[in-house]
This record gives C-alpha cells, structure tokens and sequence, in this order.
C-alpha cells in the first residue's frame, strides 16, 4: 500500500497521511517508515524604501519624516538625513512590500502637503 504523507507540521505531533483509496488515516509521526519529506519554507521578499535628495526640501522636514514614517531616534534620522544629502540617496528601511508601499505613499503624501518635492522609491531587497 503506497502512503502518500502530508506533513502539516514539524513538531512531531500528529501528522495526516492517505493511502491509495484516498481514506484519511491519523498516525504519529515518528510511527511512520517513510522518508521524511522535504517541508519547505520561504521568506517573504522584503523591499527598501530609498529617499532622494533634493535642493529644496529642508533637513528639518526630511528629519520628522525619518522619525514620524520610519520610527527612528533624533540622531539616526539626523545620520540618515545627513547620508543622503551628501550621497544623493538611502535607505530609510526594509519591508515587507504592503508596509513598504504604504510608507512610501505617505512620505510623497506629507511632502506634497507640506508643498516639498521629496521623492522616494520602493525597491526589492
Ligand atoms: N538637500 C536638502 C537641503 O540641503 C536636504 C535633504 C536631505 C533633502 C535629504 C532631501 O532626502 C533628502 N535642504
């Protein structure tokens, strides 16, 4: 009889097998003789939000954003701010895409209010 083994978890707890008329058989585990299957996994990608310099935007400005949207401290939004106005741009940090989106969405949103023409971009990790 040939079992087709569906592992739903890796914890050796009680794991779900068919045999060949498709009836659904409960064994442990570690009482099964066949050779584990491979359970693989994936990370999700994760995207940069990168902001561009400009020569109108003021650091100030540029220092609240790095607080409000990406939760950094005074100094590290000061060292970030500073990188990109020497560099030409950087990355303000990683995300999964939804996250990275969103954020880069309100950065172009708050500087427009605020009528600067920061610009920044999404890229994958
Ligand atoms: N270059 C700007 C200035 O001198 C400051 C600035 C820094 C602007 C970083 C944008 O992403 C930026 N006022």
């Amino acid at each position: 009889m040939a079992i087709i083994t569906l592992y739903t978890e890796t914890s050796g707890a009680l794991t779900s097998a068919g045999n060949k008329d498709g009836q659904e058989i409960i064994e442990r585990k570690d009482d099964l003789l066949l050779a584990e299957p491979e359970v693989k996994t994936k990370r999700p990608p994760f995207f940069k939000v990168v902001l561009l310099n400009d020569d109108y935007t003021p650091m100030d400005f540029v220092v609240f954003i790095l607080k409000d949207v990406f939760h950094k401290n005074h100094e590290e939004a000061v060292t970030i701010m500073m990188d990109i106005h020497q560099k030409g741009e950087g990355v303000c940090g990683v995300f999964t895409r939804d996250v990275a989106e969103t954020k880069a969405e309100l950065v172009i949103t708050m500087s427009r209010r605020s009528e600067y023409p920061l610009q920044c971009r999404v890229e994958k990790s």
